[in-house]
Order: C-alpha cells, then structure tokens, then sequence
C-alpha cells in the first residue's frame, strides 16, 4: 500500500485509529491486524499482483482491517455494497473476476451461493481478523511486498449511461493524492476526530473520510447505519470536531431535529457548534437546507464537489465566505476547466462542461478501453459529464449532461439500468425512468410504465420485482401506468414531459 499511509498510521503508535461496534482500536492495532489479513489472503505468496479481493463487510473494525490487509498484500479492494441483494453482487463478481470473497458472517449467506457457483470460497472476517474470532498461527510475513503508487488498489462501481455499474480502477497515488489534497485544504490533524455512517463502498466515505483520518493520525468514529437520533447524540456530545455527510442526511438530521423538544435541541445545538467543520457534497446541497442547518448549529456548510473518478475537485475554503449555491474553486493539486462541445476552454461566465485533470484522476475503467478513451480529452482532461459556470472566482454547478444519470441521497444511478430491469417484467411494454426534482432525496426516482395489452401490473409488484434486482436506492419510489409514453416527432422518449406526469401526480393525488 502507500507507503506514506502505512509509515504514517505506524509512526502513531497506541492513538486511537478506529472505534466502532466492535471497540477501540489503536494504529497499532490496525498495523498488526492489516499484517495478518494481509499474510492469510498471501498464504505464502510474496505479491497478489492487483488480484481482486472483493469484501461484504459492515462499516467497522473488520471493514478497516480487510481493506488495508489487501493493500498490503498488493491486491485490489473492491468493496461490496451491505444493501445490495445478491443480484447486484453477483455482477460484481462476474465483472471483477476477485480471486478471494472476504464477509462478515452476518451478510454471508448473501453472497456464498453467487461465490460458490464461480467456484470462490467465502472467507470470513472472523476467520481473518484479529479480535473477532479464533487466531491461528498465521503472521505478517516481515517482507510484505514494496508496492509501487502506479499500482491499483481499489475498484470502486459507478452507474453511466450505458451497461451495468463498470468498476473505476483508483491507485495508491490517486489515493494518496486525494488525501494529500483535501488534508491540506479542510485543515485535518491529528486532533480530528470524525463521525462515520456513510457507506463504505464509496470514495466520500473511503477516501474523504476513513483514509484522511488514518492518515492524518486522527480518530474515525464509525456507525454501522446512518440513525439520526444516534448521529445527533454524537453530534450533541461535543467529542467530535469534524462532520460530513450529504444532503439527504443533513435534510434527515433537520426533519429529526425539529421534531425534538427543546432541551434535547438545545444539547444537540450545542454540541454541534463545537465541530470546526462540516461538509456537505456528493450531490447539490439545497440552499434552505444550508440555511436551516446553519440556524440549527452554527454552522454554515463546506460545500464540495467531486465524483468517484477523480476524488474531489472543487471546494468552497475552509476560511473565508462560503457562497450558497457555489462549490468553490479548484482543490490544491487539481487542474479544472469548463469546456465547450469542441472541448475548447469557455469564459468566464459562459456554461461549459467540466474537465479534470492531475494526480488525482482515475487512470482507466475496469476492462472497459473503449469507455476509458471516451471519457477523457486528446490532452488527458476528464469529462465529469457535469455543467457549471464560473460567477465571480467562483464554480456553480448547473447539472448534468445526461438526463439518464441521477443523484438519489448520494447514490448515483443509471435511468436507463432501471428501464433494462423494469422491461424484463412480464407486464411491461415500455417504461421511462426518471429523477423528479425532490427536497430530501435530489433525485426522486420515478417510472412510467406502459403495460402489455391486457394487462396491469401494480406498483407494489412492480417495486418487488425491481427490488429482487437492484439496489434498494434504485427502486422507483412511485411508479405511474400510463397508456403511452410522451414522445416527440422523432419519436424519441421526452425525459422532460415524463418529469411532468409525476409532478401531475402529485397534485392530483393519485399515483398508480
Ligand atoms: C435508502 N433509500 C433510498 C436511499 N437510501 N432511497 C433513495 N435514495 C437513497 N440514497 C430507501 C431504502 O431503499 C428504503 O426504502 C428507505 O429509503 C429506508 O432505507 P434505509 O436503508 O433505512 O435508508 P437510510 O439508511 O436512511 O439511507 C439513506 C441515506 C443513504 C441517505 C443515509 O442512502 C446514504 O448514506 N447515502 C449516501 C451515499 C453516499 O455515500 N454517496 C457518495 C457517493 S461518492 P423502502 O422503500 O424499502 O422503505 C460521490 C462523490 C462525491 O458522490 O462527490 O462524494
Ligand atoms: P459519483 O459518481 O457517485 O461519484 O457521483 C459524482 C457526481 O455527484 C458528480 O458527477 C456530480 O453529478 C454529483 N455531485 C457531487 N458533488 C456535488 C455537488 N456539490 N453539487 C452537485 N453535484 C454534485
């Protein structure tokens, strides 16, 4: 792994790295535990050479261990998503080829069948990591491999326009250069101590959060599931000094709030204000969501902007205004420009689409050339396949290019794999999915589904089928039957007029 990451979390001794449902663990802890991952998933092997590993393993103590234990051993972690039904696994294996499945034994019922049938044993991480259950006579062998930075380490899976959720190939240097960048902008020390809820098969929680706190010497204080309740006591304690999260939670934690009397606001107030930062990103930050959780706390939001591709790119400064509406300017180390159609670098002032460039940024898609080639520029720019405009020194974000892709609670998702899914019901015709613009979730994901003649499959079925299939965020939360879907004279689905039905819908109270 990152030899800076390792020399760093080795230099901090006994301090507390992690704690989490299983306990508190100190970076000793940590380099001992990765050490023995590390030596049973070589089992006599000097270097997994960029091997897969993929793990289904809850936030915590066993998640933090299993992923640094592969990077030691020099394989590619790929984390798998708790929520995800066994469909959506069994993808990941088919497309990651791993040559070890890591899980915790509560979630691994999910994924043995999908494991057994391509011939890959379940490993569990009471098996493998120190602690959690009974220890062999395994130990880090002294000469785990010097691993290059050019070389991979994770594989992180994103939703595009076309296929199924292709796999982002990050390396240790894009890793070490995103830490690098966000540690110096955001201010993190070794005093840090943060809150951690967020899915860990996502940069925001992998890289943002765990990985700038273990290699800054911090603490990572981390939940299982996102409760509010239980992330306001913490908020309320006062023992944290960092937060971040996105949207949605914040929208959650304010419904949540309100909802309290007032001596439990006023120490959740409290201790909140004692944070010295908090930051929101992953998809646009409401202003009135900024603005009620600023009279809540204190706290005027960071806002960020970033993608799984290339860490983060834009941020509002840790001193100084942070302008409503804005996501700031470029992140140290990382070059960003708007660009237009012909990827001619736009005025200020003028729309164009954002381009990324430097360490930071991801070098190819797991097996995909020809996407790769896609989605970067002649002279090495990425397309994020986002729009902003530069107002004043500063960068808004307009939206994306592709009506196809959307952003629900953070989660980003494919219109068209849900369309894929849908279509294959026996009921359905045609379908059009689509993001209704939605105060808690960004995107609310919506479908409009034409039926077979003679048939009317309902919603609730619907919802089922969908949900045996894909994620949990990807399934429709209101799905209308309609007889045609809009079109214009070409004949081509109009995303726009489908957005309206829903809208409709509302007004009129009566979703299929
Ligand atoms: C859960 N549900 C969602 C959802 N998450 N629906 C839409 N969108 C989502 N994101 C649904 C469930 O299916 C369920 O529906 C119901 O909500 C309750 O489920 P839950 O599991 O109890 O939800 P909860 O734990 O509260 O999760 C909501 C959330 C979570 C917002 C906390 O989705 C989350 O942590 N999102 C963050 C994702 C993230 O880290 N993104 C970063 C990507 S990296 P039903 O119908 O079954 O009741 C990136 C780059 C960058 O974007 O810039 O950072
Ligand atoms: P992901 O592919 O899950 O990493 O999501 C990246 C996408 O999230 C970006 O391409 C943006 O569309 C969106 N995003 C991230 N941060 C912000 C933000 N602050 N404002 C608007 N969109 C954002």
């Amino acid at each position: 792994m990152s030899p800076t990451l390792f020399e760093q979390a080795r230099s901090q001794g006994g301090s507390t790295a992690i704690v989490a449902p299983e306990g508190s663990f100190g970076f000793d802890d940590l380099v001992a535990a990765s050490g023995r991952v590390a030596a049973a998933l070589l089992a006599g092997r000097r270097d997994m050479e960029e091997e897969r590993v993929c793990f289904l393993v809850p936030p915590g103590w066993a998640y933090v261990s299993v992923q640094w234990g592969v990077w030691r051993a020099g394989g590619v972690a790929v984390p798998m998503a708790v929520s995800h039904p066994p469909a959506e696994l069994e993808h990941v294996l088919d497309d990651a080829r791993p040559v070890a499945v890591v899980a915790h034994p509560d979630l691994a019922e999910r994924v043995s069948g999908a494991a057994a049938a391509r011939g890959l044993a379940v490993r569990s991480t009471e098996e493998l990591v120190p602690g959690l259950g009974p220890r062999d006579e395994v130990r880090p062998p002294d000469d785990l491999p010097q691993l290059d930075a050019a070389r991979a380490c994770m594989m992180l899976y994103t939703s595009g326009t076309t296929g199924r959720p292709k796999g982002v190939v990050i390396t240790h240097a894009n890793v070490e250069a995103q830490v690098r960048s966000l540690s110096e902008a955001w201010g993190w020390s070794s005093d840090d101590r943060i809150l951690l809820h967020l899915p860990l098969h996502h940069v925001h929680g992998i890289v943002n959060i765990l990985t700038c706190a273990l290699w800054n010497g911090a603490t990572c204080e981390i939940l299982p599931t996102f409760d509010p309740r239980v992330v306001w006591d913490r908020l309320g304690s006062g023992d944290l000094n960092l937060y971040m999260a996105v949207p949605t939670v914040y929208r959650r934690l304010i419904e949540t709030w309100e909802a309290e009397g007032a001596a439990t606001r006023a120490r959740w107030s409290a201790g909140a204000r004692t944070c010295r930062l908090m930051v929101s990103g992953s998809a646009a930050l409401p202003v009135p969501t900024l603005e009620r959780w600023e009279e809540i706390t204190g706290h005027r939001l960071l806002e960020r902007y970033g993608m799984t591709e290339i860490g983060m790119a834009l941020s509002n400064p840790l001193h100084g205004p942070r302008r409503p509406g804005f996501v700031g300017q470029p992140l140290p180390g990382v070059e960003v420009r708007l660009a237009d159609e012909a990827d001619r670098t736009v005025s200020a002032g003028t729309p164009g689409h954002i381009q990324v460039r430097g360490p930071t940024v991801f070098g190819r898609y797991w097996e995909r050339p020809d996407e790769t080639a896609a989605a970067f520029t002649n002279d090495g720019w990425f397309r994020t396949g986002d729009q902003a405009v530069l107002e004043d020194g500063a960068y808004r974000i307009l939206g994306r290019s592709s009506v196809d892709i959307l952003k629900t609670g953070g989660e980003k998702i494919s219109a068209l794999e849900i369309e894929d899914v849908l279509r294959a019901h026996q009921g359905v015709l045609d379908c059009a999915v689509v993001g209704v613009p939605d105060v808690l979730w960004g995107d609310r994901v919506c479908a409009a589904v034409v039926p077979r003649a003679g048939m009317r499959p309902s919603a609730e079925e619907l919802r089922a089928f969908a949900k045996e299939r894909l994620a949990p965020y990807k399934v429709p939360k209101d799905i209308s039957v309609v007889e045609e879907l809009p079109r214009n004279p070409m004949g081509k689905v109009t995303k726009p007029a489908v957005r309206e039905l829903f809208a409709a819908d509302e007004s009129d109270g009566d979703p299929a």
